[in-house]
């Protein structure tokens, strides 16, 4: 089998370049989960050698209706870098992307390090704040399509994320409306309940994850809970914008 460094190579590749590429599941169907996440810290390490530096952590499939939409139903997580950050209620250019989607999101800021088996008291505690976000998704593989190992090596196709305002980390954000709105258009309404019940247990389930491959959430860090609905398709002149119950706005335009 070809190494996974070089299977890391190819998706960083495409990613840079925005070209779509096969699953490498259509060619190695016996791949693992584990050496999916290798391939994805191989690809991750050629981001920091080119400059680009930690942010933290995103969870992915962490709702009902991203599972259906990609039909994987696994919870799953990839890195953030801060190339990746995007200003809220700026622009972002679609030509750097294969074919980006957006999605709502919940976002932590971490004020202690956290990782392992942690209770939700825990993981609450170890919180500095709390934001709505968008994240922009952007697979790497050819019709958006992959099966868990591709997307897991892929990074959980990361590639954008926007945070509104930071509120207190006491603020009650288990059960909060969510519209998201494409054009003045509502595209997606739904719940951060849809966050496995409750976006804080993406925050353990984070823990968790990368405890097991020895990492931990460090103070400063952030974390994406996962989309709290299905992703919506951008194309260029879109302006989306996603309100929160108690939490605010975030917006952006899509230019060509
Ligand atoms: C995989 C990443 C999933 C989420 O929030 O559920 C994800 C994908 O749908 O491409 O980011
Ligand atoms: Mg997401």
């Amino acid at each position: 089998m070809t190494n996974l460094s070089e299977l890391a190579a190819g998706l960083d590749e495409a990613a840079r370049t925005a070209t779509a590429v096969p699953q490498l599941t259509d060619t190695y169907p016996n791949l693992t989960v584990a050496d999916a996440y290798a391939i994805q810290a191989l690809s991750v390490a050629r981001r920091w050698a080119r400059g680009e530096r930690r942010v933290g952590y995103k969870m992915g499939l962490t709702s009902r209706a991203k599972m259906q939409q990609m039909g994987v139903a696994e919870v799953i997580w990839g890195r953030l870098t801060d190339a990746m950050r995007l200003e809220e209620g700026g622009e972002m250019s679609h030509a750097r992307y294969t074919h980006p989607r957006v999605e709502p999101e919940i976002a932590y800021i971490m004020r202690k390090p956290l990782s392992g088996n942690v209770s939700l008291a825990e993981a609450l505690d170890a919180v500095e704040a709390i934001a709505p976000a968008m994240e922009i998704i952007d697979s790497r593989y050819r019709n958006f399509k992959f099966a868990l190992a591709d997307v897991i090596a892929d990074n959980s196709s990361s590639s954008g994320f926007y945070l509104g305002a930071w509120a207190k980390p006491s603020t009650d954000v288990s059960n909060l409306g969510i519209i998201m709105e494409l054009n003045g258009r509502p595209v997606q309404i739904g719940s951060t309940a849809a966050i496995l019940g409750n976006p804080i247990r993406s925050l353990v389930c984070a823990a968790r994850l990368v405890g097991s491959v020895g990492e931990r959430l460090e103070p400063g860090d952030i974390v994406l809970a996962g989309g709290a609905t299905a992703a919506h398709a951008l194309t260029p002149g879109d302006f989306v914008r996603t309100s929160f119950q108690n939490l605010g706005a975030v917006s952006f335009n899509v230019t060509a």
